[in-house]
């Protein structure tokens, strides 16, 4: 059975968790948080009275997708990355009259399924899905080539990149969709570290289990025996990185093997699954600017809670 669950494992996950338990801070990239489990329990957080981001964006969306459409004009391909389910796109496409959708997602069933239902629900729109990375440069559909681009990456999912790797990003987007064209994106604001705390420390405990559930995708997937019930879900506001961070924190001192390495950990330590970066309004821009991205335009809700940006790939020019 050892033999079989080690066989059938993913190899780049069983690399991250080793490597990530094994370092001097202990860290899993967040990614691993979403497997079948997971990405149910982040659904769930979405519907949270805490988690305000989902919310917040999807009612700005439903404000402002017509401005933005009327400023960036007909005719788009509009290309999502990291679409998943691809909810609120039906509110950027019900307002904008684009050509063509192309949405982009690493897991190939999800993005098929979705690309259909989408397809029935806007007849005349021609749906291109790419399975694909998108956090490297993809090469769009010849069909597109005469069609304006129009990049969507709503959700604040920039958030979950320390600034270098979403600077990256930001610029193989730019190589992805080239000059002219547009980017639209959501961004979670800096605010009251009380209310951003209530956010990934939910009162229900779904955030937890959306943490926790980490330790037992390790333990079946990677053959672990960890004692899931030593750790407690811990939700931390750090100031100066401007971050919330998600750690699974140990009350006792432990011992335990992951596809057979032997790891100890003392009571108290903990091991970093997330990061969730928050941006005030200059930050946004200064990122946006550092990604080849120039702001055109930008919306918030009442409170300031969320952003939504519209910048431009504008031709590049030599520093004056
Ligand atoms: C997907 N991402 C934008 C979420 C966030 O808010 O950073 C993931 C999440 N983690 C805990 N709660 C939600």
């Amino acid at each position: 059975m050892d033999a079989l669950v080690q066989a059938l494992a993913d190899p780049d996950f069983r690399r991250d968790v080793l490597a990530g338990l094994a370092a001097p801070i202990r860290a899993i990239p967040a990614r691993w948080l979403y497997d079948r489990r997971g990405s149910e329990l982040f659904e769930a957080i979405t519907r949270l009275p805490e988690y305000y981001l989902t919310r917040t964006e999807t009612a700005l969306l439903e404000r402002r997708c017509p401005d933005v459409a009327r400023i960036a004009g007909p005719g788009q391909a509009v290309v999502e990355f990291g679409s998943g389910a691809s909810v609120k796109t039906r509110i950027l496409l019900a307002a904008a009259a684009a050509s063509a959708y192309v949405p982009i997602d690493i897991s190939g069933d999800f993005l098929r399924d979705a690309a259909a239902s989408l397809g029935e629900d806007f007849p005349g729109l021609a749906v291109h899905p790419i399975e694909a990375d998108f956090t490297r440069p993809i090469e769009l559909p010849e069909a597109l080539d005469a069609l304006p681009r129009f990049g969507f990456f709503p959700g604040s999912t920039i958030g979950n990149m320390i600034p270098a790797t979403g600077v990256d990003l930001l610029r193989a987007m730019r190589r992805t969709l080239g000059t002219g064209a547009w980017l639209f994106i959501g961004f979670d604001r800096v605010k009251d570290p009380a209310e951003l705390l209530e956010a990934y420390d939910d009162r229900a405990g779904v955030t937890a289990e959306f943490n926790l559930n980490l330790l037992l995708r390790i333990n079946r997937e990677l053959d672990g025996d960890i004692p899931v019930e030593a750790f407690r879900h811990r939700a931390i506001w750090n100031e100066k990185l401007s971050r919330i961070e998600m750690h699974l924190q140990v009350a006792r001192d432990i011992g335990f093997a992951v596809s057979g390495r032997h790891f100890t950990m003392s009571a108290g330590e903990t091991i970093h699954t997330e990061n969730s970066h928050k941006y005030g309004e200059r930050d946004a821009r200064t990122l946006l600017l550092a990604g080849g991205w120039t702001p055109v335009e930008e919306w918030t809700d009442e409170a300031a809670r969320f952003a939504l940006v519209l910048a431009r790939a504008e031709p590049e020019r030599s520093a004056p």
